[in-house]
């Protein structure tokens, strides 16, 4: 194993990430600096948001100061999205909104929406975080940045776009949709790095193949694609389609927005950036927490939020981590890829399922194109699942029912469930400009209990 690291230091140079200082910090100093931050933190919050001194009284505190190693992480509550809607808009913000540099909320399909506020440093902390994960992708200063994050209230254009700027490389703030300019400009300018999602980076190929333009062509050598869950057969089908290494950034903007963690070189786990972030799994039952390895819920703790920290938040996001030493040589924990979130995952006939499995049976499969909607049902008493699937242009009508039972039964023996396959002919489904809308339940909404 050390071998392994050493040759691979060797071969990458001795310099480890943009910020090698802090980048491949020895645990030791690394725990220190992450109890310090804590304890500010702490104190913040106890000081400026009466609702986390309340929750913290209750837990036993009788004063931020109590805090005293980072094993006291434990006995802090755990907080969960709705806290921030029942505090809309501003209620756990430590200082007033005219003191604040920039908001950001959620889009709030159902019910307010969540509300996020940075002061001028914690904006220039997310900048520094998201140039030290496209510096860990593979960007570098100079390198075109071609920006098909949405810009607005979502996070990922402006994180983005911020962090570009701090590395040192030109942003092209093209933001979502118009896709045939999307492949016009990433040609004419000679775009090196593409950000998108990797929904909207497979509709932005298959339109530069409509056009007959090959972007495997293009100056792009790397992508960083997240907001929402992807497979490994979806990183495999980008980079033969687009022609670039295919690099997982996670993010969310209750915690931050982009940058909170992203593969490096080695692509084996996203680096949580520890001198900023707590990371810890726990069992979504119990609340107890898991040993590294073991599947469960993301929580995550801010330590240098000045504007709105975050203490023991539940991402919803079902993942595992990993902390033997990374190839690259950082020392941050490893985040394993999201497979999906809690409230996404399925229970279809007592078989727990994410959309991301079924994407992983689908995607590459002969025939079949990486456009898929799943569509629940409820027939009497159990759960029916269709599946609405593309044919490649290159297959005949004939034989769309023939890839159907291929994929319904592959389906079957891979995932578990039984899925009614609909296969239809090519651009059928929507494509996404943003995150991918792959499931549309029609099952009738459980009461609320009285
Ligand atoms: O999606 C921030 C972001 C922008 C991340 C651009 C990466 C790139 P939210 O809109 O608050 O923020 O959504 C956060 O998206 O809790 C996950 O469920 C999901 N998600 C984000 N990145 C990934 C990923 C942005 N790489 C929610 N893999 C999170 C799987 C992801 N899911």
């Amino acid at each position: 194993m050390v071998a392994t690291l050493e040759t691979t230091r060797a071969h990458l140079g001795t310099r480890v990430g943009l910020h090698p200082e802090v980048e491949a910090l020895p645990r030791e100093p690394l725990e220190r600096l992450q109890l310090q931050r804590l304890q500010a933190c702490l104190c913040n919050a106890w000081d400026h948001v009466a609702w986390h001194r309340e929750r913290l009284r209750s837990a036993g505190f009788t004063q931020a100061q109590d805090l005293r190693s980072l094993a006291d992480l434990q006995r802090l509550p755990l907080m969960v999205k709705s806290d921030l809607r029942d505090h809309y808009p501003f209620g756990l913000f430590t200082r007033p909104v005219e003191q604040l540099a920039r908001l950001h909320a959620s889009s709030g399909t159902t019910g307010k929406p969540t509300v996020v506020g940075y002061t001028a440093q914690d904006l220039s902390t997310w900048a520094d975080l998201m140039a030290r994960s496209l510096y860990a992708a593979g960007a570098r200063p100079g390198d075109v940045v071609h920006n098909a994050y949405g810009y607005g209230l979502f996070t990922g254009g402006l994180g983005a776009h911020d962090g570009a700027t701090r590395l040192g490389a030109p942003v092209v703030p093209m933001s979502g949709g118009s896709t045939e300019r999307q492949v016009t400009l990433i040609m004419d300018f000679g775009a090196r790095v593409l950000c998108a999602t990797p929904s909207y980076a497979l509709a932005i190929a298959e339109v530069a193949e409509q056009q007959g333009v090959d972007l495997r062509k293009s100056a792009l050598r790397v992508g960083l694609f997240g907001a929402e869950p992807w497979s490994e057969a979806m990183r495999l089908e980008v980079e033969a389609r687009i022609g670039l290494r295919a690099v997982d950034i996670y993010g969310l903007s209750e915690i931050m927005g982009p940058g909170v963690a992203c593969e490096c070189e080695a692509r084996n786990g996203l680096h949580g950036w520890e001198d900023h972030f707590l990371f810890e799994v726990i069992d979504p039952d119990s609340g107890a927490a898991l040993p590294d390895g073991e599947a469960g819920e993301l929580v995550i703790t801010t330590l240098t939020k000045q504007a709105l920290p975050m203490l023991r938040y539940r991402t919803r996001d079902i993942t595992r981590l990993a902390r033997a030493p990374c190839a690259c040589g950082r020392t941050h924990v490893r985040i394993l890829r999201v497979t999906g979130r809690n409230d996404d995952m399925l229970i279809i006939r007592g078989v727990n399922v994410y959309p991301s499995q079924i994407e992983a049976v689908l995607v590459g499969r002969p025939g079949i194109a990486p456009h898929y909607q799943l569509v629940l049902e409820r027939h009497g008493a159990l759960d029916h699942v269709s599946l609405e699937v593309e044919a490649l242009p290159s297959v005949a009508p004939a034989d769309y029912g023939r890839l159907a039972a291929d994929a319904g039964h592959h389906i079957k023996s891979l995932v578990g469930i039984t899925a009614e396959v609909h296969v239809m002919a090519p651009g059928t489904i929507a494509r996404s400009q943003g995150k991918a809308v792959r499931v549309r339940d029609l099952r009738p909404k459980a009461q609320p209990a009285p």
